[in-house]
This record gives structure tokens, C-alpha cells and sequence, in this order.
């Protein structure tokens, strides 16, 4: 953490402003409507894992709902490193948001001339051990996941309520996460996190037409897939495939790999973390250690 003494210092539209001055106003679209988009990055041992990746998937949700963020991502990439620095963090988590801006009460954007551009790099909140050598309890939930008629699920954008929905039904049945389904009752993705099984040497997860983030954890997994000796697939799914996997595992920036060994009270595999899926998680963990932008 950043000395005691200094606060946490918050990009906001081109300063660094201490934690408490850095307020949005009440008329930001992106606090009225969910109007905006963001991004969650990690930082390892003073190095930015993926940032070309995520910065390309901000701009590529920014297209999607035609905000122009009006500036470069050169130029972020840039200011994400100084907010590190400024912050003296060398692992760390950072949010990067941008939202439509301050406008009016209605809903039109074009009343937001400009887009409200923020980061938040701060100290990582780590999942508990435990969740890595136990491995996650989760369940299938009723909220299905937004479908890419209405919404696209790849638009990383500041609308969470689909998947916030779908994490109460876990909290109040008291597991972790939840994993959803699309319309048609295909696995899609869970709430904050890409899921995956292994059959085999064949390690599947869902298209992302089927409702699943193009997750850059996900990513990772099935780069490192072939020097484990697993095919990694994109594939319709539905629960019954978990059910009977042999393994289980979640992706995501915060989670990293993490198994899992009940769904819907069913044990998966053994009802242990699996051997491969151990392997990813110690070929994912050298990866973050060996990339990534210097800060
Ligand atoms: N699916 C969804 C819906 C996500 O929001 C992922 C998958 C994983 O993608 P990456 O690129 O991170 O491997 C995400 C991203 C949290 C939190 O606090 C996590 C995300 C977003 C917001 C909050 O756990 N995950």
C-alpha cells in the first residue's frame, strides 16, 4: 500500500486528485444510466499483465456505444502508469472507467460533450487462499445472462445489473459465484468470471456469441492450454457438462484460475482442485510474474 501519510491518489479527467476530492457529479450519465464503459487490470511485481489487451477491449466497448473517450489509448496507457506510480503500488488492482459525462436528467447523450475518464489503482483484495486449495461451491442461477439482441455481453459496460442479480442469488444461497445461462439454457459465464472444464486433453469454455466476456484470463488459459497437453475449445455447453467434467475452473482478472469442485450440489471430479487445472493455475501465476508493461 501507498504510505500512510500520502491518500490514494485518483486519476479524474486528466489530474491526480486525493481519494476524497475525487467526486463525480450527480448529473455524470454514467451514475444516472449505467452510460459508460470500464475496465479491471492487474499489476504484478511492477509490471501491467495485458494492458495493450485490456486498453483494446475498453476502446472496442467505447465503439460499441459510440463514446468517443477523446483520447488516445497511448496516451491512457500512459496515465494508468502514472497513477501507479503516483501511487507507489507495484501489485495492485486498477479501474479504469469512463463514462458518457456530465449532462442533463434526460437520457440523450449528445447533452454529455464530455466523457468522465477515471482510475483507481489501489491495493489488490486477494480471494482467500482457501478458494485456490479447496476449490469454489457455485450454483446455476435464474437470472440468465443479457442477451447480445438486446445487449451485448461483450460491451464491458458500467451496466453490472444483470450480473449483480445473478451474484445475490449466490450470495443468498451462500456460494461465491454464480454460473448463468443464456436464453436458449446455454452456460454463458458467471458473474465476474469466465468458466471452463476439462474432459480429457480437451479443456472447453463457451463461445462468446454464446454470452461469455472475451475474457483476457480466459485468453491466457487457452494460450498456456497446449504446453499442458489440452486442446482448448470453444463449445456450446449446457449444465450437464459440468456435471460431468472431470475438472472445473473460473477465469477472471481478480480470481486469476480458480477450481471449482461443487456445482448445484453436485461434486465435480474428485470433489478436489484437478491435477490440470493445478497446472494452469502455476502456469498462469509464472506468466503474470514474466509479462507485462513496465511501470
Ligand atoms: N466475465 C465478466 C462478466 C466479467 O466482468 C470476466 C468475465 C473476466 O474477464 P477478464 O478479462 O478479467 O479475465 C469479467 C471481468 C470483480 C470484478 O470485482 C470482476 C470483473 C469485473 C468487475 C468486477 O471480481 N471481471
Amino acid at each position: 500500500m501507498n504510505p500512510k501519510t500520502s491518500p490514494l491518489m485518483i486519476y479524474m479527467n486528466g489530474r491526480l486528485v486525493p481519494k476524497e476530492e475525487a467526486v463525480v457529479s450527480v448529473f455524470d450519465h454514467g451514475f444516472l444510466y449505467g452510460d459508460g464503459v470500464f475496465e479491471g487490470i492487474r499489476a504484478y511485481n511492477g509490471r501491467v499483465f495485458r494492458l495493450q489487451e485490456h486498453m483494446d477491449r475498453l476502446y472496442r466497448s467505447a465503439r460499441a456505444i459510440i463514446l468517443d473517450i477523446k483520447m488516445s489509448p497511448e496516451d491512457l496507457i500512459q496515465k494508468v502508469l502514472e497513477t501507479l506510480r503516483a501511487n507507489q503500488l507495484r501489485d495492485a488492482y486498477v479501474r479504469l472507467v469512463v463514462s458518457r459525462g456530465t449532462g442533463d436528467l434526460g437520457l440523450d447523450p449528445r447533452k454529455c460533450p464530455e466523457p468522465t475518464i477515471i482510475i483507481i489503482a489501489d491495493k489488490i483484495a486477494l480471494y482467500p487462499e482457501e478458494c485456490y486449495s479447496v476449490g469454489l461451491d457455485v450454483v446455476t442461477v435464474s437470472t440468465r445472462r443479457n442477451s447480445s439482441q438486446a445487449l451485448s455481453p461483450n460491451i464491458k459496460a458500467l451496466n453490472y445489473l444483470n450480473n449483480i442479480l445473478a451474484k445475490i442469488e449466490a450470495n443468498l444461497v451462500g456460494v461465491r459465484e454464480a454460473i448463468m445461462l443464456n436464453l436458449e439454457g446455454f452456460v454463458a459465464e458467471c458473474t465476474g468470471d469466465n468458466i471452463f472444464y476439462i474432459k480429457g486433453d480437451r479443456l472447453i469454455t463457451p463461445p462468446t456469441t454464446a454470452g461469455a466476456l472475451d475474457g483476457i484470463t480466459r485468453n491466457c488459459v487457452m494460450e498456456l492450454a497446449p504446453s499442458l497437453g489440452l486442446k482448448a475449445e470453444e463449445k456450446l455447453f449446457t449444465p450437464y457438462d459440468l456435471y460431468t467434467a472431470e475438472e472445473s475452473f473460473l477465469t477472471g482478472t481478480a480470481a486469476e484460475v480458480i477450481p471449482v469442485i461443487r456445482i448445484d450440489s453436485r461434486t465435480i471430479g474428485s470433489g478436489k482442485p484437478g491435477a490440470k487445472t493445478q497446472k494452469l493455475i502455476r502456469a498462469f501465476r509464472d506468466l503474470t510474474q514474466k509479462e507485462g508493461v513496465p511501470i
